[in-house]
C-alpha cells in the first residue's frame, strides 16, 4: 500500500501550484478621490507595483478595483501605495478571499 500516499502527494502539489500563482482582485475604497484627475495619480501609483495588472477606477463610488498576481503583490501593499500617493485607502472587498 505505497501508492496511496504518493497520489495524495501529487494532488497536494497540483493544488498548491495553482494557488501559488493566481490573479486576484481587490477593491479599495478611496474616499479622498474627488475629481477626474485623482484616478490618474492613483492608477500610476498602483501600476508601479510589480504584479499589478488592470486598475479600474470608479470615481462615482470612490473605489479602485485592482487585479494583481498574488505571488507578487498584497492588498495591504496596494492600499499603502495609494496612501503614499496622497490617497489613503481601505480594503473594501476581496471576492476571492485572501
Ligand atoms: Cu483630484
Amino acid at each position: 500500500m505505497k501508492t496511496l500516499p504518493a497520489i495524495a502527494f501529487v494532488l497536494a502539489c497540483a493544488v498548491s501550484s495553482v494557488s501559488l500563482a493566481s490573479t486576484r482582485q481587490v477593491t479599495l475604497a478611496v474616499p479622498g478621490m474627488t475629481c477626474p484627475t485623482c484616478p490618474l495619480t492613483i492608477r500610476k501609483a498602483l501600476q508601479k507595483i510589480d504584479g499589478v495588472g488592470n486598475v479600474a477606477v470608479d470615481l462615482a463610488r470612490k473605489t479602485v478595483t485592482v487585479s494583481y498576481e498574488d505571488t507578487k503583490a498584497r492588498p495591504d501593499q496596494l492600499a499603502k501605495a495609494t496612501g503614499e500617493a496622497g490617497y489613503p485607502s481601505t480594503i473594501q472587498a476581496m471576492p476571492h478571499g485572501g
